[in-house]
């Protein structure tokens, strides 16, 4: 094993060692670093720094520990030149940055101490971060918690994604409804760094040309079209104690030639050269802000074209560098595709390797598909990404010709496994027979793939039993695998739940199980404990106190801390079902309308609280929000109810949000259709921030209920293999509405929460349009366990033992568990030691 230092010629060797960076590693070294980064590189003087000025300058004294960390691990990579695995997502939702850093270079208290010295609390610096929301929702936040584990357990690895000058756009409610405003997030951004240097040249449109070459044999040159110009902007991901600081490089696109196109300018054209520049600019403008949809739009395309072409031009050029032969491609080099966006990877590689490397078409195929593994997040048929095949024939011309190449070789081979099954054909074909053809992206990933994988057990199993089911019976069930998503316990307890995290410590011999999250197991005997139980409930009221603080702020309402915080926040969705919990909630409050004042008295206090942002497009989304909020007003003002129930939607909800949420809830909802929901992550962090969950068994949950056990969880409504049976009834007329559901749907038409009109289609796919979600056949069970976890909650002794036992049994959830599972199974990649 050759040493870093072994890349530096000798004679230099000595004075580059002699005048190496030296990082501040306490409160004194700290503070030097924010003076001097608040008098020169921000040029304020020293007694006119605000906390913006504060923010900036301890954000770039941090940056600059991870830079030279980032640069040895970069280094040691190269130099033992072992295999690299590389994310490529559309998606990483990083939130915040400075607190994050703080906390995994291991100098989180040297920083308090200091800002306290130069007049500042460390909670005021930290919230001045604005989120990196480059993401929409679980599959983004997923991408950004492999990174940290990826790096906190010493893998080689690198993420690509976009550098979108847009995130999802921030929500604001006004009336009641969502209305959406941009994102604008680069004003002043520490955590990256532009390589102006790092560029690739990406081409659109024009024509294939066939060409023979000197030996006699064919080519294909795509000529002519445009020029788009990729930059790198890379992002340092630091682990957890350790120095592996990993990189994450997002791609930003400009007009290719600099500024103008000078031809144009000086001949006058001045409009036209600004039209030009502007519109490469607009590939890595904005985010589409669809969760779970895709709707086909060609600038879409060429985003993920650009991106992925850029990515690929980097890894095939470090790959070449390092002088190895094409058939070890695959032995340095892993590449997973989260989701279909990145699809494309699959025949840019391929085109790379025939059209510019001159390998044979079988060769590279083999390297191709050694090198790929395919994550699938979804079932649902609206999601799945399919693209007519004369967008893709004018803006990847060559591709398409590659496209139906893989399809023939495959077809050809199917063929002669099933000879004489043209339906099997018909249907497993890449290319849809119809008016449009379109290219189906997903089974172009399988076929490019050597593993494809779910992210839980239920998702996995239903995706070698639906929508895969003809590619298991033609590669054999061992190319498809499970994965069950995680998440880091580094943010999702440690950073958003400190105290919670070090009552854990305490009970656990110290923070090894941020490391190793099984450790969590010691920490179930304390259930029994009462003084613990007592100290752990105060951290839970402390943390719920702190989001009715905000609550009051941002609403204007006051809710009781002591009241029962009952939580739903993520993506507005049919599927996810937030309007079984409002037609839950109307229930609640009808009920409690109809009681006797003395037997009101008798009730829990409870406050549903819900948040999450809607598709602009999502009409139905955007009702269900309008909903929420209508109930609220009529609730929240309704003196006879007071404190009994409040119903807040929490605005702009987003990853620094939830890191407030999450450690403040006692139940939280996870109540998908059965079948729909590939895993949900949230439903980890809300029980290991110690509450507990009511749920369908659906995606994770199911797993989460075998490790915690069945009596920590609330779990209702009907199972994923009878939804085909009961959608089939409701179409053939045999649906009856529930008749509680009955009565809240007649209270809504009333007008008790106003605009009856917007609400009528809510309404309407349940009882006239077949109900697709099943609200109606799981809404009696939803309402009955609902008044389970009242009773269980006026039990506070069993409920907090309940907590604490989940907690301590969630070790399996860890993002850490996941990358290993990756690593062994799909990548073949190791950690690599880091002796310094
Ligand atoms: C799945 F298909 C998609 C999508 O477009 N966006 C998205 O966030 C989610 N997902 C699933 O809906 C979740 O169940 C899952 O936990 C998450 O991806 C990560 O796998």
């Amino acid at each position: 094993i050759k040493s870093v230092e072994a890349s530096i010629p000798e004679p230099q060797r000595e004075a580059w060692e002699r005048n190496q960076v030296k990082n501040f590693t306490d409160k004194d070294g700290f503070e030097k670093a924010v003076v001097r980064h608040v008098e020169t590189t921000l040029a304020r003087s020293m007694f006119n720094c605000d906390e913006t000025a504060a923010y900036a300058a301890t954000s770039l004294a941090f940056r600059d520990r991870l830079i030279t960390d980032w640069n040895k691990t970069q280094q040691r990579q190269t130099y033992q030149d072992t295999k690299r695995v590389y994310y490529l997502s559309l998606e990483f939702l990083m939130g915040r940055a400075l607190d994050n850093a703080m906390l995994n270079v291991g100098l989180k208290d040297a920083a308090k101490g200091g800002l306290a010295d130069l007049g500042f609390r460390i909670e005021d610096i930290i919230t001045q971060e604005h989120d990196a929301a480059l993401g929409n929702g679980g599959l983004g936040r997923l991408a950004a918690c492999f990174l940290d584990s990826l790096a906190s357990l010493n893998y080689p690895a690198w993420g690509y994604g976009l550098r979108y000058r847009y995130g999802i756009f921030k929500q604001e409610i006004i009336d009641g409804y969502q209305v959406e405003v941009p994102d604008y997030w680069l004003d002043f951004n520490p955590w990256e760094f532009p390589r102006h240097d790092v560029t690739v040249d990406i081409q659109f449109f024009g024509h294939v040309n066939k060409k023979t070459n000197a030996d006699g044999k064919t080519v294909a040159i795509w000529d002519g079209g445009e020029i788009v110009e990729a930059v790198a902007y890379d992002v340092p991901i630091p682990g957890y104690d350790t120095p592996t600081t990993n990189n994450l490089r997002l791609w930003s696109s400009k007009a290719s030639g600099g500024e103008f196109d000078f031809q144009k300018f000086n001949s006058g054209d001045y409009e036209s050269s600004v039209a030009d520049q502007q519109r490469a600019e607009t590939i890595s403008a904005v985010l589409y802000p669809n969760d779970n949809l895709e709707r086909g739009k060609e600038l879409r395309l060429k985003q993920q074209y650009f991106w992925v072409a850029a990515s690929l031009h980097d890894i095939v050029r470090r790959f070449k560098k390092s002088k190895r032969a094409w058939t070890e491609f695959s032995d340095q080099v892993a590449i997973q595709l989260n989701d279909t966006h990145p699809t494309l990877a699959i025949v840019e590689l391929q085109r790379i390797l025939i059209d510019t490397e001159g390998l044979e078409w079988d060769l590279a195929w083999d390297i191709v598909t050694s090198t790929f593994g395919y994550t699938n997040h979804t079932v649902l048929p609206e999601a799945l990404e399919k693209w007519p095949v004369g967008l893709m024939q004018h803006l990847l011309p060559r591709h398409l010709q590659i496209i139906y190449d893989i399809n023939l070789y495959f077809l050809q081979k199917v063929e002669k496994a099933f000879p004489k099954d043209r339906d099997m054909l018909r249907r497993v074909s890449i290319i849809e027979e119809g008016q449009p053809k379109m290219v189906r992206m997903a089974y172009l990933a399988i076929v490019g793939s050597h593993k494809v994988n779910g992210v839980a057990e239920l998702h996995s199993d239903l995706i070698k039993t639906t929508i895969f089911k003809d590619f298991v019976e033609i590669y054999g069930p061992d190319k498809f695998t499970n994965v069950t998503n995680g998440i880091t316990p580094r943010r999702w307890l440690h950073q958003a739940n400190p105290r919670l995290s070090e009552l854990i410590a305490s009970k656990c011999g110290g923070n090894g199980f941020l490391k190793d999250l099984t450790n969590l197991n010691r920490l179930e005997p304390y259930a029994k404990d009462a003084a613990f139980r007592r100290e752990w409930a105060e951290i839970k009221y402390a943390n719920k106190v702190r989001l009715a603080k905000h609550i009051k702020k941002t609403t204007g309402v006051i809710v009781n801390p002591a009241s029962l915080f009952d939580v739903q926040v993520k993506r507005i969705h049919e599927y996810k079902r937030q309007q079984l919990n409002i037609f839950g909630v109307i229930h609640r409050y009808l009920s409690l309308k109809a009681m006797s004042p003395e037997e009101r008295k008798k009730q829990l206090p409870r406050v549903s609280i819900f948040g999450g942002k809607a598709a602009p497009g999502y009409w139905m989304a955007k009702q269900i929000i309008h909903l929420i909020n209508a109930v609220g007003s009529v609730v929240n003002n309704d003196e006879e109810i007071g404190d009994l129930l409040k119903v807040i939607f929490l605005e702009d909800y987003n990853v620094s949000k939830a890191e407030m949420i999450c450690p403040a809830s006692d139940i939280s909802e996870h109540i998908s259709t059965a079948g729909t929901e590939a895993s949900g992550t949230s439903n980890m962090k809300f029980v290991l921030n110690g509450g507990l969950i009511i749920g369908t068994c659906d995606g994770a949950n199911i797993e989460i209920t075998r490790e915690i056990g069945e009596s920590n969880i609330f779990l209702f409504g009907n199972l994923a293999e009878d939804v085909e049976d009961l959608r089939h009834a409701h179409t053939y007329g045999y649906h009856t509405i529930d008749t509680d559901l009955d009565k809240v749907f007649n209270e809504i038409e009333k007008g008790t929460f106003g605009s009856v009109h917007d609400f009528s289609a809510m309404i309407a796919a349940v009882r006239q349009h077949g109900d697709y979600y099943l609200v109606s056949d799981d809404f009696h069970s939803y309402i009955e366990t609902h008044q389970l976890v009242d009773e269980a909650y006026r039990k506070q002794d069993e409920w907090v033992a309940k907590c604490i036992v989940s907690v301590a049994r969630m070790g399996f959830f860890s993002s850490d568990r996941c990358m290993n599972e990756y690593a062994e199974g799909i990548w073949n990649v190791e950690p690599l030691d880091v002796q310094e």
